[in-house]
């Protein structure tokens, strides 16, 4: 069994390879759920929808979000109602909010919704919410403070960042099979996701470090950082209000404490030397993923740099 942590675009990109490389029952996903929002008294779980989506062929990969070919009728009548519509609901994605919201409204955890609605879709992995308890990102701002897809989507991150926090937490525990995941797994990856808002809630649930740091097993990340450049959005921006430095070299020592080996992009090679300093190894290649032959090649050379379990 693969474990994997995600959160946002890039590690959807990485998942669709892996799920063309490993047998999809083989895998489990735990994901990000601090991005969660309440809209129009609806649930809404990006992340978990752009894997659900993802692995069920529905996403919209150009956007990176949201069901392809979707469409915004029910938007464009919340907005003659004045609500507010920045955050682009579809039609079709709006029937999974709705159906989200319906299950948790009779009772349902959040990790009991996620895999009622994965396997309406056919999806095969198992997609795990990192917590059922809320926790939130939080941005602090010279003006205030924000939730984090107000920053993100709303402000398009043009804000500058003071702090960044997760609201809940301390007190949230790590969904049902998240524990057993990383401890039984063959190998488990962390997706160059975003590593201060899409990784580092799944790390701050209480449990969840310390059960990667006990791990016998090879953990390797990929960085979504080349030659100082996020591959995409703000993370460069994240990266440096959280004091980590921007660049590969940042994301190896962010995650220092629990991972092997950490993958860079050719340029960033000479790092090398420095991430060998902090005890683990760095291994270039082409991080790029721009299409399916991509994210299958970056796929296969992960899961090569894992071990024969996977
Ligand atoms: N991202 C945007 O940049 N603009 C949007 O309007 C937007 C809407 C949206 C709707 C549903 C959904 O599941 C995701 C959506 N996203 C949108 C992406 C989302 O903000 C990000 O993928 C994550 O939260 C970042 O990890």
């Amino acid at each position: 069994m693969l474990a994997v942590l995600t959160g946002g675009t890039g590690g959807a990109k990485l998942i669709r390879g892996l799920s063309l490389e490993v047998e999809p029952r083989d895998l489990v996903i735990i994901c990000n759920t601090a991005d969660d929002l309440v809209l129009y008294g609806l649930h809404v779980s990006p992340d978990l929808d752009t894997i659900t989506y993802t692995l069920a062929g529905l996403a919209d990969e150009e956007k990176g979000w949201g069901i392809k070919g979707d469409t915004f009728a029910v938007l464009e009548q919340m907005r003659e109602y004045g609500w507010q519509t920045w955050f682009r609901l579809g039609d079709r994605d709006l029937g999974t909010h709705l159906t989200r919201s319906a299950f948790l409204r009779e009772g349902s955890s959040l990790s009991q919704a996620t895999d009622r609605i994965r396997t309406a879709l056919g999806v095969k992995a198992s997609i795990l919410p990192m917590s059922d308890d809320r926790v939130e990102t939080r941005i602090v701002t010279p003006r205030g403070e924000i939730p984090f897809q107000e920053f993100f989507v709303r402000d398009r991150w043009s804000d500058e960042i003071e702090r960044v926090y997760f609201a809940g937490a301390e007190r949230s525990r790590p969904a049902p099979g998240v524990i057993e995941a990383i401890r039984g797994a063959a190998g488990i990856v962390v997706c160059p996701s975003n590593p201060v808002t899409s990784i580092g809630p799944i790390l701050a649930v209480p449990g969840v470090r310390a059960a990667l740091r006990e791990v016998e097993r090879p953990i390797v990340a990929v960085s979504p950082v080349i030659g100082g450049v996020a591959i995409s959005g703000p993370a460069a921006k994240l990266m440096a209000s959280a004091g980590i430095e921007v660049s590969a070299f940042g994301v190896a020592k962010a995650y220092a404490d629990f991972i092997d080996t950490v993958v860079v992009a050719r340029e960033d090679e000479g790092l090398g030397v420095r991430i060998a300093g902090l005890g683990l190894r760095a291994v270039a290649t082409d991080i790029l993923m721009n299409n399916l032959a991509d994210k299958r090649r970056l796929a296969h050379e992960v899961l090569a740099l894992l071990g024969p379990m996977c």
